[in-house]
Order: C-alpha cells, then sequence, then structure tokens
C-alpha cells in the first residue's frame, strides 16, 4: 500500500512473534503497533472485538490475515493466509507425479522436473477464502505473484474428448468423510467444467513471491484459478480427471454451497450454488493519521472484470472518488487509499464500495439477496474509527 523498507518489515513482524511468544495469547491493541511511514500512526477502529486477534502461523491451523496491517501489494508467504481441510500433506519433490486421466486422447503424467521445464507463466493473483467476511474482518485473504504452466496447454496436449464435460482435481490430502453411515476416505477435490477449465488464466502454480511453492501453500503444485474464490485453488494438486457427469464431491455439492433467494425466472426460490467465480466486492481494512492528514485504505477483489470506481462514504455523506493503487492487475487485489479531509475527532463511521465496467455496484447488505450461511460475503462493510480529540 505504501512504501516500506522490507528490513524493517522484518523486524516489525520479529518484535510481534517474540510478543505473542512471552506474552502468550495476549493481544496487542492496534495503537499500540510502530508506525508504518515517519510520523504515520494507526488509527483503531472501534467496531474490532477484542477476540479478534490473529496469531502467527501454527501447523495444520487456519490462519488469518490481520487486515489492519495490510501494508504491501504482495502478502508474504509465511502471512499468506491458510485454509485446509484435511491437513497439510507434505508431498515429496523427487517422487511427485501428476496425473491427467480419464476422457483424454492421451493420458498424461508429469514429475516436478518435467512441469518446470514447460514454458513458464507469470500472474499476480489475489483471493479470499468463500467463507471469509466481516466477522473475520476480511482476513482468509493474500496477493501474491504466482509462477506456473498453462492447464490449457496440458488439457489441450492431453487432448479432452468430445464427452468430456468436467474436470476435476484431486489433492493429496485425504480426510475421513461419513457419507450416509459409511467412512470412506475421501482426497479434496474440486471441478470445474471444460469450459472454465480451458479458460487461458488458469495455472499450474509451483512458485508463490519468487520461491518454491510453500508446503501450507499446496508443495509443490497447486491449481490456481484467477478469478474465483480460494477454494477452487486445489492444493498439492495430483490428479486431473476428465469425465462425462458432474462431480458430487463434499467441496462442490455440500460444503461451499450457498443458499440465497433470488428470482429465477420471475419465481423466487432459495437457490443453491457451489461457490466459483469471486463477487464484486471492496471492504476498508485500515486507517492512519499523518500529523493531521488522515487515509483511509482498503482492497477490492472480483472475478476479473475491470473496474469503474471504488468510492468511501463518511457518516453517510456523499461518495467519494478513492485512488487505485497503480500496481494492481486484472487479477490480483486492489488496493486502494482515500484521503480524509477535515477529519473531526470523534467517532466516524466509514464505508466502501466499487462499481464495475459493467455497472455492477457493490450493495449493502441489506440490497443484496437475503443470504443464509456465511459463504459468499460481499456486501459493503461499515467500518468505526475513533479520532482523537
Ligand atoms: N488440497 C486442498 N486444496 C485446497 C484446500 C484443501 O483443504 N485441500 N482448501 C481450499 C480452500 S477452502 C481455500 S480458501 C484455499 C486456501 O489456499 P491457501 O491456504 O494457500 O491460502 O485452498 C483451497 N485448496
Ligand atoms: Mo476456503
Amino acid at each position: 500500500m505504501h512504501p516500506e523498507n522490507p528490513d524493517r518489515r522484518k523486524l516489525l513482524k520479529g518484535a510481534l512473534n517474540t510478543g505473542v511468544v512471552t506474552l502468550g495469547a495476549m493481544s496487542f491493541p492496534n495503537w499500540m503497533m510502530p508506525a508504518l511511514a515517519q510520523g504515520e500512526v494507526d488509527v483503531p477502529f472501534t467496531d474490532v472485538p477484542d477476540t479478534f486477534n490473529p496469531q502467527p502461523v501454527r501447523p495444520g491451523a487456519t490462519h488469518f490475515l490481520d487486515t489492519r496491517r495490510i501494508n504491501s501489494f504482495y502478502t508474504d508467504n509465511d502471512d499468506f493466509y491458510l485454509v485446509q481441510h484435511y491437513g497439510q500433506p507434505e508431498v515429496d519433490n523427487a517422487s511427485y507425479q501428476l496425473n491427467v486421466t480419464g476422457l483424454v486422447d492421451r493420458p498424461l503424467s508429469f514429475s516436478l522436473e518435467q512441469l518446470r521445464s514447460r514454458p513458464v507463466i507469470e500472474k499476480d493473483v489475489g483471493f479470499e477464502c468463500g467463507g471469509n467476511g466481516n466477522r473475520l474482518f476480511h482476513g482468509l485473504i493474500g496477493n501474491a505473484t504466482w509462477r506456473g504452466v498453462s492447464l490449457r496447454d496440458i488439457l489441450t496436449e492431453a487432448g479432452i474428448q468430445p464427452e468430456g464435460k468436467e474436470v476435476v482435481f484431486f489433492g493429496a490430502d485425504i480426510g475421513e468423510e461419513e457419507i450416509r453411515g459409511r467412512k470412506v476416505p475421501k482426497a479434496f477435490a474440486r471441478s470445474m467444467s471444460v469450459e472454465d477449465a480451458m479458460n487461458e488464466n488458469n495455472l499450474l502454480a509451483f512458485e508463490m513471491n519468487g520461491e518454491p511453492l510453500p508446503h501450507f501453500h499446496g508443495k509443490p503444485v497447486r491449481l490456481l484459478a484467477p478469478g474465483w474464490y480460494g477454494v477452487a485453488n486445489v492444493k498439492w494438486l495430483t490428479q486431473i480427471h476428465v469425465q462425462d457427469t458432474r462431480y458430487m464431491g463434499r467441496f462442490m455439492g455440500r460444503d461451499y454451497v450457498t443458499l440465497k433467494r433470488e428470482v429465477v425466472g420471475g419465481t423466487e426460490r432459495w437457490v443453491e450454488n457451489s461457490v466459483a467465480k469471486m463477487n464484486l466486492k471492496s471492504a476498508i481494512v485500515r486507517v492512519t493519521r499523518n500529523g493531521n492528514a488522515h487515509t483511509v485504505r482498503g482492497f477490492v477483489l472480483n472475478d476479473g472484470t475491470p473496474l469503474r470506481s471504488v468510492e468511501v462514504s463518511i457518516d453517510n455523506g456523499p461518495w467519494q472518488q478513492a485512488t487505485l493503487d497503480p500496481e494492481a492487475s486484472q487479477f490480483s487485489w486492489k488496493l486502494f487509499s482515500f484521503d480524509w479531509q477535515g477529519a473531526q475527532p470523534g467517532e466516524h463511521t466509514l464505508v466502501s464500495r466499487v462499481t464495475d465496467s459493467n455497472g455492477r455496484v457493490q450493495g449493502t447488505a441489506e440490497e443484496l439477496p437475503e443470504r443464509v450461511s456465511y459463504w459468499e460475503e460481499f456486501g459493503q462493510f461499515p467500518r468505526r474509527v475513533m479520532i482523537g480529540g
């Protein structure tokens, strides 16, 4: 978001880690954190409960990014959020194999070396968990630069047969699922239509921010579907299977399934859908003060549709243009900042909204279709801050 000396950042992180070790679960109030730019200090949010206190990464655990701390376009690999449903399998690079099977003319098998010797694509991609939301201050989020190979090229080489309709991506992680009274071992898997899988942007990624893909992010290879919610990005990827029926697994058919009240061809119905492409969303995550100047910062995520504007409203006042970070690209997160003029002492409500080039506007939670459960939370997110006297 604003330039910062990386050594300094490391120092800050080190200090934070030490603090956590010695002080256990004690939380650090916002205003105790050192300033990030010369003279710049965080303005505390008053809507964050004491219980929201993201911790450093722990093996096996979900990890939240502390969005109040976002200060760079790329999220450090060791701070990028983590979600895994069946643990974090350690896959051996030397014996790794990716198999392409099913309704293809030529079943294929790749070692890591063979994948790495193919033409490499590099892309900035940001994403969030389909279960991210206000209650987590949007902490299941991150943005990185990824390197890998084209999924489309590999599927083209394998030759999808005309009957092939669905492409299933299997991870190496296996969990026991009880389905209709029977316990069975199931690999984490997600699927896409052939058309979606053949999208030229999809990567099989083996590098993240210039490093080999870290263990917890799917070493050695993961799928990366730019514009999709995180759940699509299958980690520890070992098999790609083409079939002529829909794939029905927990993460397509039962979990990561929304329930929304929508009008379907004139009839109001409760609609379930598998979490897929990201909805248009923005959120304010940070407010800082430098002297009397206040800056409001946040992020935008969507499916890659170009944006028209990001705006901020203060205390229900008029919408005012925010500035998008020029580093943003089609599938990265898009950080924005807004110069808040003449902020008066006292408590204030801030909210952002984003509009895309199709004219779609991020609505308030009340304007969006009624939604059951936390999947796909993308309404406006009003924040409260206290400006000191
Ligand atoms: N193999 C495998 N891939 C997976 C998952 C998983 O449990 N197993 N979780 C998914 C979900 S729900 C999310 S949100 C993203 C998180 O990716 P990250 O941990 O690298 O941020 O990975 C996805 N890929
Ligand atoms: Mo997720």
